[in-house]
């Protein structure tokens, strides 16, 4: 994406990789400092998606094959059988920083699967190569999603988001974001209510700022107050991104998005779900088999911001000693989802049958049966 930098304008990436070095925007300082952070190993790397440095499904997903790309220049001295222990070794590191995103685990996967043949060499160039593909298709994906969303869009629509499916979430134009930038783009009149997203405020930090760099108007508002735009006819359709789809559309997703989408189901309001192949997960059949990754109770307890001299601050909202407990995602069934916006276009129900022909993955075994949505 595009952004300005003290003035001047300049093309982002969230996640890249230049030689051993993994690159990103560090999402935990936005929207009051834009800063690059280096991540010199792949241990760096998974440190830097477990403290969210970078976060989304998307990103997530490109930062754990450019840390596995770094594995493999880590050990690419070492004799085969060594460096398929380092490799596994770092793969089990990426994949123990964050659960629920489907993205992770497949790039993980797929660089994994890289290394299956040749010599070491060949390996690590396999490896390298496939990191560097994960974020391209990534993008491409991207934009087929802003192009077959926008489609549902219409002149004057308003439009309910939740956290942060942008640029920065998910590389290229995001998820969610990605029809409404389309709209924009070809000069309809969007407008978009940003759910804060408590308790990190993903979207009062990022998708605000996303939209203000992209002059799209947006509104702020708190989580709680979703419900009561949609009842008074202000919200004309919601779009949210996902971290895993399992088989029979049930959607994890940031916190919040379940009650949203009952929010939009009570007032027949349209809700979709723009996500690509990367985070449909045709091995996870329900999303009762979604593991929900639960978090550090004090991101409930506490709130970030600047203080009036401008500098970071964490202070306490509740009593200390307050117990709290905070799930990062909540599944949203698909009985409340009208369809998913997919780089293969717009899909609706049957989803089960839908996901199959689209993503089938070749390794299922013949017998596998999806549950029914
Ligand atoms: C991010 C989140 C986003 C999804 C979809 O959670 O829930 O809504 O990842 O975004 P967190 P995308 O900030 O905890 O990582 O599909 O665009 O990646």
């Amino acid at each position: 994406m595009k952004v300005k930098v003290d003035g001047e304008e300049r093309d982002v990436l969230a996640v890249w990789r230049e030689r051993g070095v993994v690159k990103m925007v560090d999402q935990r300082k936005l929207p009051h400092s834009f800063e690059i952070i280096d991540l010199n190993d792949h241990k760096e790397t998974a440190w830097a998606i477990k403290v969210m440095v970078t976060r989304g499904a998307g990103s997530i997903g490109c930062a754990a094959g450019f840390g596995m790309a770094q594995a493999a220049l880590e050990a690419a001295d070492l004799p085969d059988e060594e460096f398929m222990a380092y490799l596994n070794e770092a793969a089990d590191t990426l994949r123990d920083t964050r659960p629920t995103a489907a993205n992770l685990f497949k790039a993980v996967d797929k660089c994994l699967k890289a290394s299956e043949w040749g010599k070491v060499s060949v390996k690590v160039e396999g490896i390298l190569r496939e990191a560097e593909y994960i974020l391209k298709d990534d993008i491409k994906a991207t934009e087929a999603i802003a192009k077959a969303g926008a489609k549902l869009i219409k002149d004057g629509f308003k439009i309910l988001t939740h956290c942060n499916a942008g640029a920065l979430a998910y590389i290229g134009m995001g998820t969610a974001l990605a029809p409404i930038r389309q709209a924009h783009r070809e000069g309809m009149d969007v407008f978009v209510w940003v759910n804060e997203t408590r308790p990190r405020g993903q979207g009062a930090r990022i998708t605000a700022w996303e939209l203000e760099q992209e002059g799209i108007p947006y509104a702020l508002i708190a989580d709680n107050a979703a419900g009561y735009f949609m009842q008074r006819g202000e919200v004309d359709m919601v779009i949210v991104g996902a971290d895993r789809i399992a088989a029979n559309g049930d959607t994890a997703n940031k916190i919040g998005t379940y009650e949203k989408a009952v929010g939009a189901f009570e007032n027949k309001i349209p809700f979709w779900v723009a996500a690509p192949g990367m985070t449909i997960d045709l091995q996870t059949k329900t999303g009762g088999d979604i593991e929900i990754e639960e978090r550090d109770p004090r991101e409930v307890t506490e709130m970030w911001g600047l203080n009036e001299e401008g500098e970071p601050t964490t202070i306490r909202v509740a009593a200390e000693g307050t117990n709290a407990r905070n799930p990062a995602f909540d599944v949203t069934p698909a009985k409340f989802i009208n369809g998913f916006i997919t780089e293969h276009g717009l899909v609706e129900r049957p989803f089960i049958e839908a996901f199959y022909w689209l993503f089938g993955q070749p390794g299922l075994p013949p017998s596998f049966k999806y549950a029914g949505t």
